[in-house]
């Protein structure tokens, strides 16, 4: 570690390069936020130039710190510093292309545009979570391969408006409580968001709040480099995590417009520009770095490379090597898939039905017992998600080698640090709520996505077959709203051949989040023959044949039996019926338009779809001649078969809509 205080005048130097290449970027673009960028220059500087552990040659390295600018909207922040540092794809090129369409310098951080960016921020709150998850996976990884392979920070850079976002009390809070301590926090502490000044609505004390949650608080002057090094020098070595307030003035050096809610975002003008050039003597043309910052800024950024070696040399040499890499890796024995073809082959022989999210638990000890990777967890529903399998033992404050979180009631922040996890590497997280509550986690899962993380969220009570806990409890419109999302795999599987299907690819998915959607109440054993291929990963698939039938019944989950019973009804009274189960409608757009058109059927036969859930969506599948069987409002509390009968939704009101749709 660095032992003394740098030179102010030196930092900020190194600090104005940053700032103008942010400024003449939003200047260029015509758009964006110089505020933060200009504010937090020296702080970051400091924080890059003598603490933080990266080797932009290898920006993969497992090893390094992480760095979360939480307020994304200074994006110009962490471009400039991926430019000055040497990460080789963030040329001057992109950043003169801020913001214009196919630049790795988008408006926000965006996981894999770039090397370097470790999350996609801009929805704020979510960076200073996902970095509670990426802190959690380095001490799980620190306490399962020792600190020669593991031994990193997480830094985050986080706003006014981070910290005034809900989601970040649960992972103040959560942090606080596994003390984290390796996680540092830096809040830009400038007293301004877009309204004006903070104390238009806040009086929160952050310092306390913080300190309430078990951190280590501590403040500086954000401008001030020794004071921002005796911070960051204190926090290295913390019990806890650590919130570092730097104190500083939002749009550092603009002139008429700095420590004000105008530098926060926009192009300034040209005038201001050329101001903001005076006021802190810099006299260097638009995307010019004088030859000694751009050196001594590439030399900050070959600082970690002696380290980086140290740790090549530290895993050559453990006998762990291998398990390391491969957990980095995220590689799967072949025996996982094994174990999940072995369980459906025992499920069907042993003729098991039951609720799927307890044939989920049956999955999961598969899963948790061939693989070390999964980190499961729930938002205090435990014994409702049937997420803790008997073979895992929980993390603990004092114990990090287990592999399952009590996250609390934080839904949200679950969702977040899960995904901070699965972007740290080395885990696989999963973690469940009730369906209904899955808008609760919402924001986080559609990054997910975005990212291509592979998270996995686990969503029991699927339906008004929560039954008695009432319209509150019971999800309507929560299916097709999820399935809106682009890149989430929705998986609503139908009994326990299905589940262990459907946990596979999760499993398998390594480039997008998957969602279980599993009920509370029984299924049946809708396959009643064994096959080792994996049904469900086609989306939809013809569960049973009809010759010649010109009726063909769609269903997910638990729906699915009753279509089963409908097609029995329908079959005794001489209707030819088929019956198509369809878990994962995304999965089943990918396939050839043929297979999707063998599976529904030919165009001019009937359809019907059943599905507890709201009609959204489903009339793509319906065809010339289809119709629903759902949801068309709220439920109602009630014993789960009385709710489905007072919604109609039963096996004679469906083969009496298939009959009409025959007439
Ligand atoms: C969830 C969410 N809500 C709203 C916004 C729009 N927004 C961007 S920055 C910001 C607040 C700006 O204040 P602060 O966080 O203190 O940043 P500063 O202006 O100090 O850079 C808002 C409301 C957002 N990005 N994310
Ligand atoms: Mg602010």
């Amino acid at each position: 570690m660095p032992q003394t205080a740098p030179d102010q005048s030196h930092i900020r130097n190194l600090a104005n390069a940053i700032r103008f290449l942010a400024l003449d970027a939003v200047q260029a673009a015509k758009s964006g936020h110089p505020g933060l960028p200009l504010g937090m220059a020296d702080v970051a500087t400091v924080l890059f130039s003598r603490f933080l552990k990266f080797n932009p040659a290898q920006p993969h390295w497992p090893d390094r710190d992480r760095f979360v600018l939480s307020a994304g909207h200074g994006s110009m922040l962490l471009y400039a510093l991926l430019h000055l540092t040497g990460y080789t794809d963030m040329t001057l090129d992109e950043l003169k292309h801020f913001r214009r369409v196919g630049s790795r310098t988008a408006g926000h951080p965006e996981y894999g545009h770039a090397t370097g960016i470790e999350t996609t921020t801009g929805p704020l709150g979510q960076g200073i979570t996902n970095a509670v998850g990426m802190a959690m996976a380095e001490r799980h990884l620190a306490a399962r391969f020792g600190s020669d392979l593991v031994d990193h920070k997480t830094y985050v850079i986080a706003s006014d408006g981070d910290l005034e976002e809900g989601i970040s009390h649960e992972a103040i809070s959560l942090a606080g409580h596994y003390r984290l301590k390796n996680l540092i926090v830096l809040w830009d502490d400038n007293s301004i968001t877009i309204d004006g000044a903070t104390s238009l609505s806040t009086s929160v004390n952050m310092d306390q709040r913080f300190k309430s949650a078990g951190w280590i608080t501590d403040n500086c002057n954000g401008h001030d480099a020794a004071d921002v090094f005796r911070a960051l020098s204190a926090a290295q070595s913390a019990g806890g995590p650590v919130m570092i307030a730097c104190r500083t003035v939002i749009g550092f050096g603009m002139p008429g417009r700095e420590g004000t809610q105008k530098a926060h975002s926009d192009a300034p003008g040209e005038d201001v520009v050329a101001g903001t050039r005076k006021q802190l003597g810099w006299e260097w043309p638009p995307f010019v770095i004088p030859d000694d910052l751009a050196n001594q800024w590439r030399a900050i950024g070959k600082q970690g490379e002696s380290e980086f070696n140290d740790w090549t040399a530290r895993k050559s040499a453990s006998n762990k090597a291998q398990e390391f890499d491969d957990a980095i890796g995220g590689v799967l024995p072949p025996s996982l898939a094994a174990g999940l073809v072995a369980l459906k082959q025992k499920i069907v022989s042993e003729k098991t039905d039951g609720a799927t999210r307890k044939l989920s638990e049956k999955a999961l000890d598969v899963i948790n017992a061939e693989t070390k990777l999964t980190i499961g967890g729930s938002a205090d529903l435990t014994p409702s998600n049937n997420t803790k399998t008997k073979n895992i033992e929980p993390i603990t404050p004092a114990d990090f080698s287990g592999r399952y979180l009590h996250y609390g009631i934080r839904e949200h922040g679950m969702a977040a640090a899960m995904n901070g996890m699965a972007l740290h590497g080395g885990v696989i997280p999963y973690g469940g709520t009730f369906m209904v509550f899955s808008d609760y986690c919402r924001p986080s899962i559609r990054l997910a996505a975005l990212m291509g993380a592979h998270t996995i969220f686990v969503m029991t009570h699927d339906s008004i077959g929560v039954g008695e806990d009432g319209p509150t409890h019971q999800p309507i419109e929560q299916l097709a709203a999820l399935r809106a999302i682009p890149g989430l795999l929705v998986m609503r599987p139908a009994d326990g051949v299905e589940t262990a299907e459907c946990w596979q690819i999760a499993m398998q998915s390594n480039s997008n989040p998957s969602l279980l959607a599993l009920s509370r109440q029984d299924t049946i054993l809708a396959r009643d023959s064994h096959t080792a291929d994996n049904l469900s990963a086609r989306g939809a698939y013809v569960l049973r044949e009809a010759p010649g039938a010109k009726l063909t019944l769609l269903a997910t989950g638990t729906e699915v039996g009753l279509a089963l019973a409908a097609r029995d009804s329908l079959m005794k009274d001489g209707i030819a019926t088929r019956v198509v189960s369809m878990p994962c409608w995304a999965l089943f757009e990918q396939q050839p338009a043929e297979y999707q058109r063998m599976v529904l059927g030919a165009p001019d036969t009937a359809r019907l779809a059943i599905e507890a859930a709201c009609p959204l969506g489903w009339d793509r599948y319906l065809g010339q001649k289809g119709a629903f069987l759902g949801m068309h409002g709220f439920g109602a509390s009630g014993p789960v078969k009385d709710v489905y009968a007072h919604f109609g939704i039963t096996v004679e009101v469906a083969v009496q809509m298939a009959k009409d749709l025959l007439k």
